[in-house]
């Protein structure tokens, strides 16, 4: 079915009233499929986010949307309390027409949610300021989050997280070898192995009692903050589809691994991939200025291992899907997931290098703010 024909249906099944004027897909996102649907009510142009669900990874989407329905819900109140403007610093979904959030058309899973307008998302920094802001957003989301019952939150991806457990998924997909592909990425499937020890240390941590579990969103990445068009300012935390019970070293850690990285996430030339200290120590400095007095020394002291570690598991992932025949993320050309998995690995070799820089940075901050 044409895509304006199925996206003028859906906004008929979620309430949406006036006429179709214009359907766009965004490129940002390698799990949902994002349209932007405009709409002319009465002369009134107004804009919703008609998304495609991905049901491979989100095999549930009534307990998807129970997690995201609800989280927004707890969010707006906390925003109103703090004098802020709910419509523009959350996210508001639509019902459909049986009361629920999301619904099935076209064997096809859909959301419809209201756009925010004069925001935009970035993707590669300009300017480290950015990136403090960036680092604020969430160390705020963390905060506003933490009153939220952990206990009522579905794990929408099992072990998405679980280091340990996404390296022993790689070795199943060498074995499997579906693609014929593994001979050809032997240094990689190397890389990822021999730093296998490291896998296990945040657990090893949580274990000990050392770091707690936390309402995290897991899917910290630059472009999943909206900013302001004319302030400038980071305005919302968008993409709630992963917030589960998780650790702090995860939001952190992801955040530095797309933001701090030099280059996009699929650059091929791999010397334009760097470590920025700057951009590191920026980001630190927002999160840090919001969120240092909550956080345990244990968790302090691992925020930099927590960047390497995230950025390691990034790698592990692509490469997996790599091999699997690209089964989870969006590739937009055949080696995709290659370049990907070998742009995070020389991160991780990054962030190797500049480790005792790292954490000479978060404990420098961390001393400003505790
Ligand atoms: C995916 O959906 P998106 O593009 O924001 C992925 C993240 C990865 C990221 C890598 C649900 O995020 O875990 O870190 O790609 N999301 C899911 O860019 O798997
Ligand atoms: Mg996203």
């Amino acid at each position: 079915m044409e895509l304006i024909k199925e996206i003028m249906d859906i906004c008929n099944i979620f309430g949406i009233e006036g006429d179709l004027t214009s359907v766009e897909t965004l490129r940002d996102g390698h799990i949902n499929t994002t349209n932007v649907a405009v709409v002319n009510d009465g002369g009134v142009f107004k804009k919703y986010l008609v998304q495609g669900i991905n049901t491979h990874v989100f095999k549930y989407p009534d307990r998807l949307m129970d997690n995201v329905v609800g989280v927004t819900s707890f969010l707006r109140e906390k925003i109103a309390e703090n004098g802020g403007d709910p419509d523009r610093e959350t996210l508001s979904f639509l019902p459909a027409a049986d009361g629920k959030y999301y619904y099935f058309y076209n064997d096809k899973c859909w959301r419809v949610y209201r756009y925010i307008d004069d925001a935009y998302t970035i993707n590669i920094i300009k300017n480290a300021s950015v990136f403090e802001n960036a680092g604020r957003s969430f160390g705020r989301f963390q905060k506003n989050l933490s009153g939220y019952p952990m206990e009522s939150l579905y794990e929408t991806i099992k072990d998405f997280h679980n280091t340990p457990k996404r390296l022993e998924n790689l070795k199943a997909s060498v074995a499997a070898d579906v693609k014929g592909r593994a001979s050809e990425v032997q240094p990689e499937i190397d890389f990822a192995l021999a730093r296998s020890a490291d896998t296990k240390v945040i657990l090893k941590l949580y274990r000990d009692g050392l770091i707690p579990l936390r309402v995290t969103h897991n899917d910290t990445k630059l472009n999943n903050i909206l900013f302001d068009k004319n302030t400038k300012e980071s305005i919302c935390v968008i993409d709630l589809d992963t917030i589960m019970p998780g650790f702090s070293l995860y939001d952190f850690g992801d955040a530095i691994r797309f933001g701090a990285n030099t280059a996009t996430e699929d650059e091929k030339k791999l010397d334009k991939v760097q470590l920025s200290l700057p951009l590191f120590e920026s980001f630190t400095r927002g999160f840090l200025s919001t969120c240092a007095t909550a956080l345990t020394k244990a968790e302090v002291k691992h925020l930099a291992f927590g960047a390497k570690i995230m950025t390691y598991e990034c790698g592990i992932r692509f490469l997996t899907d790599y091999l699997d025949g690209d089964v989870y993320f969006k590739i937009r050309y055949d080696d995709h997931n290659l370049i990907r998995a070998r742009n995070q690995f020389k991160l991780v070799e990054e962030m190797e290098k500049h480790m005792d820089e790292m954490n000479e940075i978060v404990d420098r901050i961390y001393k400003e703010y505790a």
